[in-house]
């Protein structure tokens, strides 16, 4: 017989996901599964196994077929990227089943399951001993994070980026993002939203000078594709529980094709803010130069190598589009009545908006100094 699996907060009974467990080759019998995770796009739950008498984790993701429209192609792009991990730090003499993530396919041999409402998910093995961070409190553990990200750069510099799907189309093409979506969803005004910001409205429009100017790099062919992460959180670094040493980046969905401008910046952008993205007092929220240092060291001690001069002169300036560009993300799905983001409360995407756009504020003033950081690492 199936066992009842109780999922959530308050054990809402979810009979879907028995279902769903079942389809995987997980080894061992089902002892519980709950939601997990932090993430603002898929819903997560981690499904504990006893395989006689060895503790088994797994994740499993239902994945939001809303943000993520061909599910094929991203499953695709996660196999092959993940495949490449495994053989190159096998080559290295690292430890593939915990420096990377490994995928489970279904019972059929299918890389996720649709079940019969077209719901799709997949899953991988837990990370075992591992922890992850909303924030950090040294800057050491961060420097650690960009060690991580710089690695995974590192390791995928001769995978073949022209073989991965772009799942989502402009992901970070910042002038995309500003007129394609942040213009039209002010003009539309859908959830009648507009009056109520005015003033974070302004503060994009007036620095959309911003938006274009890593893709115009690109266009130029001064900035080289690379395989990129595209959600370089903090929160997506698996840190070793006992040593605090980075493990494994998790959260493949995005990627892509893309800068290794993204991955500095977005990394930047969560890790160095004084305070959670999220976090309404303003004077709460900063840019730390001390963990902006640190990061950056971690991130060129695997990475800055294969950085063009180009990529390194542009280092810092990412950092402050990155928040920009997530903060207008952030407003322009407050002002689309909150179809994107998972939020808790009605004005959260407008507060995180504010957060970002005050930390953008507080990077414009110091500029000068996160350049002359970078110069002197470079
Ligand atoms: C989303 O999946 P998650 O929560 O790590 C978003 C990122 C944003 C981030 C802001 C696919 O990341 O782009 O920077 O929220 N992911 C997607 O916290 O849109
Ligand atoms: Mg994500």
């Amino acid at each position: 017989m199936m066992k009842q699996v109780f999922a959530g907060k308050g054990g809402i009974c979810l009979s879907d996901i028995n279902d769903v467990l079942e389809q995987f080759n997980f080894k061992g019998e089902l002892k519980k599964c709950e939601i997990f995770g932090s993430g603002h796009i898929n819903t997560t739950y981690l499904a504990e196994y006893n395989d006689n008498g060895k503790e088994r984790k797994y994740v499993v993701q239902k994945i939001n077929l809303n943000v993520f429209k061909d599910i094929e192609h991203l499953m695709d792009n996660i196999f092959s990227v993940t495949s490449y991990l495994r053989k190159e730090i096998k080559k290295n003499g690292g430890d593939e089943n915990r420096e990377t993530l490994h995928f489970i396919k279904t019972k059929s041999g299918d890389k996720f399951y649709r079940n019969s409402s077209g719901d799709c998910y997949r899953a991988y093995v837990y990370v075992s001993d591992s922890v992850s961070y909303n924030s950090v409190d040294s800057p050491e553990l961060f420097a650690q994070s960009g060690v991580a990200f710089g690695k995974f750069q590192r390791l995928l510099s001769d995978f073949p980026a022209d073989t991965l799907y772009e799942t989502i189309p402009n992901f970070h093409n910042t002038q995309f993002r500003y007129e394609n979506e942040f213009l039209p969803a002010v003009n539309a005004d859908t959830a009648g939203r507009v009056n109520e910001c005015p003033e974070e409205i302004e503060f994009v429009n007036s620095r959309k000078e911003y938006c274009p100017r890593l893709v115009s790099l690109i266009n130029e062919s001064k900035l080289p594709l690379r395989v990129t992460h595209n959600d370089t959180k903090l929160n997506n670094v698996m840190f070793d529980a006992f040593s605090e040493k980075a493990v494994c980046v998790i959260d493949l969905d995005t990627v892509m094709p893309g800068l290794a401008l993204y991955d500095f910046g977005d990394s930047i952008r969560f890790g160095a803010n004084t305070a959670a993205e999220d976090e309404p007092d303003l004077d709460k929220v900063s840019i730390d130069l001390d963990y902006f240092k640190a990061y950056a060291q971690g991130f060129l001690s695997e990475a800055g190598e294969s950085l063009t001069q180009c990529e390194k002169d542009n280092l810092a300036f990412s950092a402050l589009l990155m928040t920009f560009e997530c903060g207008m993300r952030f407003l322009t799905d407050y002002l689309n009545g909150d179809t994107y983001f998972k939020t808790a409360y009605p004005e959260h995407n407008l507060v995180r908006a504010r957060n970002q756009f005050a930390l953008v504020a507080d990077m414009e003033k110091h500029m000068a100094e996160m350049e002359n950081i970078i110069t002197s690492l470079c």
